[in-house]
């Protein structure tokens, strides 16, 4: 099947950053028992509802993750991206999102505002539509949602 020329993009890119594919193995009292298949795989189900596809992908490495969201420009209605620890200290991240200006909603597990201060400043919370912290797995899911609904998609 040929996609007809002007046919708008139906898939948006969830991303996960350094260390989350330990996720279920890695400080569950923090980041929870859920492995991060399961998160994507309840994200997909999600977005399906809502006529949306969901990419994912996880690097731990900054230079992979930047190719990703450079590459989503040509084929993604936007980004729901888990930087893990890059939150914290990537300028190269935060560039990239600024480049694509696709609309990105920053996502953790964790309340990263209620743990150490290190992890208080987001680089990338500037250049996102918002930031979603502290549901644990759901995050994900609410990150998703926020996204569809700021791109009008949400289905009811
Ligand atoms: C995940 C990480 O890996 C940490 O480095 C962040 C984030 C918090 C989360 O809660 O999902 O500080």
């Amino acid at each position: 099947m040929t996609t007809a020329p002007n046919a708008q993009p139906s898939e948006i890119l969830l991303i996960s950053g350094p260390n989350l594919n330990m996720l279920g193995l890695r400080e569950p009292d923090i980041y929870g028992a859920v492995t991060l298949d399961d998160i994507h795989q309840r994200a997909v189900s999600f977005a399906a509802k809502h006529g949306i596809g969901v990419r994912t992908m996880q690097s731990n490495h900054e230079g992979v993750l930047i190719d990703a969201i450079q590459e989503a420009r040509l084929w993604a209605l936007g980004v729901v991206i888990n930087p893990g620890g890059l939150t914290h200290t990537s300028v190269a991240l935060r560039d990239a999102i600024s480049s694509v200006k696709l609309p990105t909603v920053e996502v953790h597990l964790s309340n990263i505002h209620a743990r150490e201060e290190f992890r208080h400043h987001s680089y990338l919370a500037p250049v996102c539509v918002g930031q979603v912290c502290g549901f644990g797995w759901r995050s994900y899911l609410l990150g998703i949602e926020a996204l569809l609904g700021y791109l009008g998609k949400l289905v009811d």
